[in-house]
């Protein structure tokens, strides 16, 4: 299983072996994390103390809150991924806090509703929930400035980031479920909105669905909103990489995905998701071999030495050794996938707006006749 790749053949030319050699050194990642922006939810509590809300659970814990779309500021239209928010300690904490939650998992979706209904599980919408961290964090607070609110430092980064966009006009639901209960600071949440409606709920059965405390107060959150291409990030290094596609492409594969994968959102993970991670996220051609954002000769050379082209070795590719489509082989529908995309020798890919027509079936034909002979000099 592990030794599926060949040796290498010493006779190999010494212009391909210095190729692969610069694939190697040239191979690109794309950073993630340079322009996250942070927002306040509601925007008017900002920089005003809101309310306290004085909560202590030693008990497992299942716990609801919504966040409204309304009351986020603008958001530009290119940052659509939430990669964590932050909670705020009340004024009134006067002391500070560090503690670990173990074993918690939290997860958001989407909802149409203007509040929350006491079965916890009808709040959290199967089109959209998504688990967006499982494991041990631990939080800690700062001192207290000497005026105004308290720093947004109780933190809750995402090791799945969650697509999310205010201007759709869907409200966010959060669940935390915790095993082992937790004992949070003294938080600050925004003003009440009266009775007879619910912005938080929870239960101290982990496994039950009733609530058993309705609050129709709702925290105040610090999102942080990336760019949209780090939902490309699988692996929560803040790069785009090599990692990354191929973990996508397993997914292809696989007969149950995560969720995380369906990059498109249709609820299935195929080519589209593939294909919008190649195009959107990263922002190459299909055929970029070695991810330096072009589709050229050097990727060709690169792929025909890696020498996996039709060999008898079953699902043993990767993008990097020529498997463009998924299915972890690299055969002549890869060539055609990549050729078809029409991004070959055209340089860096540019803007959604001003992609280039496909390679015309003439000339096509002509550089699969090209890329059968090198691969046959290549194998000799
Ligand atoms: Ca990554
Ligand atoms: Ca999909
Ligand atoms: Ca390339
Ligand atoms: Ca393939």
């Amino acid at each position: 299983m592990n030794n599926v790749r060949r040796k290498q053949n010493p006779s190999v030319p010494f212009v391909v072996q210095s190729a692969t050699i610069a694939l190697i050194l040239i191979s690109l990642t794309r950073v993630c994390v340079a322009d996250e922006i942070t927002v306040v939810v509601p925007h008017d509590l900002a920089t005003t103390e809101g309310n306290t809300a004085a909560d202590e659970f030693t008990d497992p814990i299942r716990a609801v809150g919504i966040w409204f779309a309304d009351d986020f500021p603008e958001v530009p239209e290119t940052h659509r991924t939430i990669t964590g928010f932050a909670l705020r300690p009340d004024a009134a904490a006067d002391e500070l806090y560090k503690a670990v939650w173990e074993d918690v998992t939290w997860r958001f979706s989407t909802t149409d509703e203007e509040d929350l209904v006491e079965t916890l599980s009808e709040n959290l919408d199967p089109d959209t929930i998504q688990t967006v961290f499982e494991g041990s964090r631990e939080f800690s607070t700062s001192p207290s400035p000497l005026e105004g609110p308290r720093p947004f430092d109780y933190r809750f980064d995402f090791q799945t980031p969650f697509e999310y966009h205010p201007s759709d006009g869907r409200n966010i639901v959060w669940e935390i479920l915790s095993p082992k209960g937790y004992d949070p600071p003294l938080l600050d949440d925004q003003h009440d909105f009266g009775e007879g409606t619910i912005y938080q709920l929870g239960t101290l059965d982990i496994n039950g669905d009733h609530s058993q405390f309705p609050i129709n107060k709702s925290l105040i959150a610090q999102f942080t909103f990336a760019p949209t291409r780090y939902l490309g990030d699988f692996d929560g290094n803040t790069i785009l990489d090599k990692v990354d596609i191929d973990a996508l492409s397993t997914a292809l594969r696989t007969e149950h995905p995560e969720q995380r994968f369906d990059l498109t959102h249709d609820g299935q993970v195929d080519r589209e998701d593939l294909n919008r991670w190649v195009d959107e996220f990263f922002g190459t051609w299909s055929g970029d071999a070695n991810l330096d954002g072009e589709f050229n000769s050097t990727d060709l050379v690169a792929v025909f030495r890696a020498g996996h082209y039709e060999d008898r070795l079953v699902a043993n590719s990767t993008w990097m050794t020529g498997d463009w489509n998924g299915d972890a082989e690299f055969d002549t529908s890869d060539l055609v996938t990549a050729f078809q995309t029409g991004g070959y020798e055209l340089g860096p890919r540019p803007g959604v707006a001003n992609v280039p027509e496909p390679m015309t079936s003439a000339w096509f034909a002509l550089v699969l006749v090209g890329i059968a002979l090198r691969a046959r000099h290549l194998s000799s």
